[in-house]
């Protein structure tokens, strides 16, 4: 097809067997129907929110220490670099809410620069991986004046915390280029969702990986090593840890694909073979044609235009973007307006 790219080396036959441990908060009825839904599809696909269990999670840090994947070191390196005209920027809030917190490595930055010029700041990590949050936990702890308050919840759906009276001003964080992962639409959702809770004068800080050439995504996203390759396949793991499904990991290719109209990767599971795979749990037999694929995750990398854009279509106001030297990644300010 014109206009796509497809990663050069795809590979089969990695295996996740990983030790089995505390289970997510997702309940079993959820990921049931997600998956039951998905794969009757015409175009199958999972939700990425599954991708998320604690594996899941270990997989993922894996991959922010990858040297191809740029993007978590670069906005690391941005917020150390500015932290102090970042938190100067967002008027010194004496509250920080971290969407999807992840271990929370970043953002000790900038709660070190906030307490530079606050004697006391809580932090309020979300994040849907109760294993996430007890590690952003232990990041944190040498931080003694940090009021920790962690919430696990999904998001939009779970933005209720949100209702508790702040202690002051606020600033919501949303880095990782996490937003990347959601359809433009379902974007505008969340942003403004987050906005509809939020008060005069607060601020809102996102990271975003821009879009940029092929030659350099592709590879971020379909590393040498495999680890993004046992990252999707996990999802199947997982799948077959919750629901007894047999889905054999050999049989089943990582596939990334550069969308160049819509400035975005897709990621997808591809089937090397014609199979069936049972789901004892969905008493569900499911059929894949060889070449046939499950689609994963979108990646999506907008131009700054893009990204101010959305803030504004959100009901923000953009007011300033950090970036690197390589102009890779962009760290947006905006501010909710004046009531
Ligand atoms: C966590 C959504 C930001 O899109 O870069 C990384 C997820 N998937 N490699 C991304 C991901 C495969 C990641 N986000």
């Amino acid at each position: 097809m014109n206009g796509q790219v497809v990663s050069p080396r795809t590979r089969a036959g990695v295996t996740g067997e990983l030790a089995p441990r505390l289970p997510t908060r997702d309940t079993f009825a959820a990921v049931a129907e997600a998956v039951r839904a998905g794969l009757l599809r015409k175009h199958k696909r999972l939700p990425p929110w599954l991708l998320y269990d604690d594996e899941g999670s270990d997989l993922f840090e894996e991959i922010t220490r990858l040297p191809q994947y740029y993007l978590t070191r670069t906005e690391r390196a941005i917020l150390t670099t500015h932290a102090d005209s970042i938190i100067a920027a967002a008027g010194c809030p004496r509250e920080v809410v971290e969407l999807g917190a992840g271990s929370a490595s970043k953002t000790s930055v900038l709660l070190a620069a906030l307490l530079r010029r606050l004697p006391r700041v809580r932090y309020v990590p979300v994040d849907v991986s109760a294993a996430a949050l007890s590690q952003a936990a232990a990041e944190l702890r040498p931080l003694r004046l940090v009021d920790l308050q962690p919430v696990a919840a999904r998001y939009p759906e779970e933005l209720d915390f949100l209702r508790r009276p702040a202690n002051g001003r606020r600033l919501v964080l949303f880095l990782g280029s996490n937003v990347g992962n959601y359809e433009p639409p379902r974007a505008l959702e969340l942003l403004a969702a987050v906005r509809r809770h939020l008060a005069p004068g607060d601020a809102f800080l996102m990271g975003v990986d821009r879009r940029k050439s092929p030659a350099v995504l592709l590879p971020a996203y379909d590393d040498d090593a495999g680890v993004t390759a046992r990252f999707s396949k996990n999802v199947l793991a997982r799948l077959n840890r919750e629901l007894g499904a047999n889905f054999n990991l050999t049989r089943f290719r990582h596939v990334v694909i550069w969308r160049d109209r819509a400035s975005r990767l897709d990621l997808y599971l591809e089937s090397a073979v014609s199979q069936d795979v049972v789901i004892e749990a969905l008493d569900l037999r499911v059929h894949f044609a060889a070449r046939e694929r499950i689609h994963t995750e979108s990646s999506h990398k907008p131009t700054d235009a893009k990204v101010r854009r959305l803030l504004e279509r959100a009901g923000f106001v953009p007011e300033a973007v950090w970036q690197d030297e390589r102009r890779l990644y962009g760290v947006h300010l905006a501010r909710v307006p004046p009531g």
